[in-house]
C-alpha cells in the first residue's frame, strides 16, 4: 500500500496527479488524443502522463513531442533502427534522434496525430517506449560489449531484458511499477571496466566472485550497490548494500528493492524522493533487512572485492571480438545526434557488414559488432565513416552532452552545438596526447553527468559587465572505471564567451596538452 492512497489532501502536485489517474491510463487514450490534437488535450495528460508511454511534451517546441525509447542493454537491430529512422524522417527538418547518456534513443519532432501509427510500427519490430519517463524505471544499461569481449565475466544481455520485462510486463506497461516515488536507474555490468557508470545508479550490479564456506568453489555473482543519483539538490555515488547475488536471483532482488522503494520510499518532498534519501533515513542496515523481508529470504553478504579493475574503455575504433575472425567497430557520433539518413545508413552498414545488430554506449556512440575480417577493410572505406569516425580527435572522442536549450526547457544554456564548436576551437590550438573526457550538461539536473568527467561543464546563469549571460560551473576530478568517484565543482559562473581560454589552461595544466606552434601567443 503506497502513501498516496492514504493522504491525498496533503500530496504534492506530482503525487496528486498520479493518485487521480495512473500515468499508464493514457495508453488506452492515444487514439482519442490523436484525433483531438495536442491543443485540445487535458494539460496534465499532455505535459505529464504521456511520459508514461515515453512521449514528452516539449514547451520549447510545442506540438513537436519527443519520444524516449527503451533499448535494453543498448542493443537494437537494423530493422528496428530503420523503423526509428522512418519515424523521424517524416518530420523533415524537425525530425532527428539523440543517443542518450543511458544507452538509449530519443526521437524528435513527433506529432500527436501520428502516435497510433508510430506505436503500431514500434510494436511490430519489438520496440517499446513504455514507462521511460517520470516516476518509472529508466532504460536499463548493460555492457555494450556483452557477448563480444573475450575478457567479460558475464554476458548481461539476457538479464537486462528480463528485468525490463519484469518491470514493464514485457513492454506493454505494468501498473505494479508505474507509481514509484521518483525515477529509478538500474545498471548491470559484467565486464571489468564498469562501462555503465555503476556508481551513478539507484541500483547497480557489479561482478564479484564468491569463495566461502557456502561456496567452496569460486562462484560468479554480483555485489549490489544502491542509492547513486544526481539531482539539482544533491549528487551521491552509490554505496554497497553488503549483498551478493547469483545471476539467477538478480530479477527477484530488483523486484524486492523496487517494491520496498515503491511502498516505503519518501514521497512528500520531490527533492528528497530518490532512493538514497530513504537509505539515509533508515540507515543501510535497515534498508537491507527490509529488502530481505520483501524477498522472503536472507541476502548473502558482499564479497570483499569486486572485479572492476580496469580503466574504462570508450570502444571507439576497431577491435577483435572473442569470436575468431570477427570484429566490433566503435563509431564516434558527435554529441549523439543522428538524422534519418544517418540512421538508415547505419542500419544498412550493420546489415551488409555485420549481423544486423547496432549497439549504443553511455558515451552516446555506436558499436557495430560481428564484422568479419574479410569485410573490415571495405567497411572502413564507407562514406558514413567520414562523419562518424573510428579515429576522432582526442577531445572530440570523449565529448558527451545533454540536450540543452534546443529542446529542453530546464536548460540554462545551449549545449550540444556549443560543445562541438568549443572542442573544434580547442583542438585547433592544442596538441593532446590522450583523450580528455569533457561532459556538458545544461542545468544542475546533470543528465550529461559532469560529475563523472575529467572536466564537467554545468550550465548556469553567469554575470558579465553587470549583465546576465550563459555560463558554466566547472567540475573536475570525476574518475570512471576502477575506483570510480565523482568530480566536484572547482569554479563557478564562467561566462560561456570566456570559457575557451579557461579550458585551454586546464587542458595544459592538468592533461598534458601543448599549444600548437601556430597558436603560440607572443
Ligand atoms: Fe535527464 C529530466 C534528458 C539522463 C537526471 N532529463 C530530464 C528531462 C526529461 C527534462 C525535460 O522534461 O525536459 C530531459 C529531456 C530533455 C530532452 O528533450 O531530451 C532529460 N536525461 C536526459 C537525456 C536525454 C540526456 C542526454 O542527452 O543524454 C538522458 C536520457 C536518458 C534515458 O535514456 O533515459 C538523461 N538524466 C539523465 C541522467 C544520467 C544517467 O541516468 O546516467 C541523470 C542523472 C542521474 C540520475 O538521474 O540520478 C538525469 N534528468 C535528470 C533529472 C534529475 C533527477 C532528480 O532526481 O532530481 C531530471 C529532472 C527530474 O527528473 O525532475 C531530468
Ligand atoms: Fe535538460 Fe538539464 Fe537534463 Fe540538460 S541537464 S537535458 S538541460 S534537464
Amino acid at each position: 500500500m503506497t502513501e498516496t492512497a492514504t493522504t491525498t489532501a496533503s500530496l504534492n502536485k506530482f503525487e496528486k496527479l498520479k493518485a487521480e489517474k495512473d500515468g499508464l491510463a493514457v495508453k488506452t487514450e492515444i487514439e482519442k488524443f490523436a484525433s483531438s490534437g495536442w491543443e485540445a488535450m487535458d494539460e496534465t495528460d499532455r505535459d505529464h502522463r504521456l511520459k508514461w508511454v515515453g512521449v514528452f511534451f516539449r514547451p520549447v517546441t510545442p506540438g513537436k513531442f519527443m519520444m524516449r525509447m527503451r533499448i535494453p542493454n543498448g542493443i537494437l537491430t537494423s530493422n528496428q533502427m530503420r523503423v526509428l529512422a522512418s519515424v523521424v524522417q517524416r518530420y523533415g527538418d524537425d525530425g532527428n534522434a539523440d543517443i542518450t547518456s543511458r544507452q538509449n534513443i530519443q526521437l524528435r519532432g513527433i506529432r500527436i496525430e501520428d502516435l497510433p501509427d508510430i506505436f503500431n510500427k514500434l510494436s511490430a519490430v519489438g520496440l517499446t517506449s513504455i514507462q521511460s519517463g517520470m516516476d518509472n524505471v529508466r532504460n536499463i544499461t548493460g555492457d555494450p560489449l556483452a557477448g563480444l569481449d573475450a575478457d567479460e565475466l558475464f554476458d548481461t544481455r539476457e538479464l537486462v531484458q528480463q528485468i525490463q520485462d519484469m518491470i514493464t510486463s514485457n513492454g506493454v506497461g505494468n501498473p505494479e511499477f508505474s507509481n514509484l516515488p521518483r525515477k529509478f536507474n538500474i545498471a548491470i555490468t559484467g565486464g571489468r571496466d564498469n562501462s555503465v557508470h555503476a556508481e551513478i545508479n539507484d541500483l547497480a550490479f557489479v561482478p564479484a566472485f564468491k569463495n566461502s564456506a557456502e561456496y567452496p568453489v569460486l562462484t560468479f555473482g554480483f555485489n549490489i550497490l544502491v542509492g547513486g543519483f544526481f539531482s539539482a539538490k544533491r549528487c551521491e555515488a552509490a554505496i554497497p548494500l553488503n549483498a551478493w547475488v547469483q545471476p539467477e536471483d538478480v530479477v527477484a532482488v530488483c523486484r524486492a528493492i523496487l517494491e520496498v522503494y515503491r511502498d516505503r520510499g519518501l514521497r512528500a518532498n520531490r527533492q528528497k524522493s530518490r532512493l538514497m534519501w530513504l537509505i539515509d533515513e533508515w540507515g543501510v542496515e535497515k534498508f537491507r533487512s527490509e529488502v530481505e523481508k520483501q524477498l522472503g529470504q536472507p541476502l548473502l553478504s558482499a564479497t570483499e572485492q569486486d572485479e572492476i579493475n580496469w580503466e574504462k574503455r570508450d570502444h571507439i575504433g576497431v577491435y577483435k571480438q572473442k569470436q575468431f575472425g570477427l570484429n566490433y567497430v566503435g563509431l564516434h557520433i558527435p554529441v549523439g545526434r543522428l538524422y534519418a539518413d544517418d540512421m538508415f545508413e547505419l542500419a544498412r552498414l550493420a546489415e551488409v557488414y555485420g549481423s544486423s545488430e547496432i549497439r549504443l554506449t553511455v558515451e552516446q556512440n555506436i558499436i557495430i559488432p560481428n564484422i568479419p575480417d574479410s569485410k573490415l577493410a571495405t567497411f572502413l572505406t564507407e562514406n558514413l565513416l567520414t562523419k562518424f569516425k573510428t579515429q576522432p580527435e582526442p577531445l572530440t572522442r570523449s565529448l558527451v552532452s545533454c540536450t540543452g536549450s534546443q529542446f529542453c526547457n530546464f536548460a540554462l544554456i545551449e549545449t550540444k552545438n556549443r560543445a562541438l564548436e568549443m572542442i573544434k576551437a580547442l583542438e585547433a590550438e592544442l596538441k593532446l596526447t590522450r583523450p580528455v573526457r569533457i561532459h556538458w550538461t545544461g542545468c544542475p539536473n546533470s543528465c550529461g553527468q559532469p560529475q563523472v568527467a575529467d572536466i564537467g561543464l554545468m550550465g548556469t546563469k553567469a554575470r558579465k559587465n553587470g549583465k546576465a549571460v550563459e555560463g558554466v560551473d566547472i567540475y573536475m576530478g570525476g574518475k570512471v572505471g576502477t575506483e570510480a568517484h565523482l568530480g566536484t565543482c572547482v569554479t563557478k559562473g564562467v561566462p560561456c564567451e570566456d570559457l575557451q581560454p579557461v579550458l585551454r589552461s586546464l587542458l595544459i595544466e592538468h592533461f598534458g596538452a601543448r599549444l600548437q606552434r601556430s597558436s603560440h601567443h607572443n
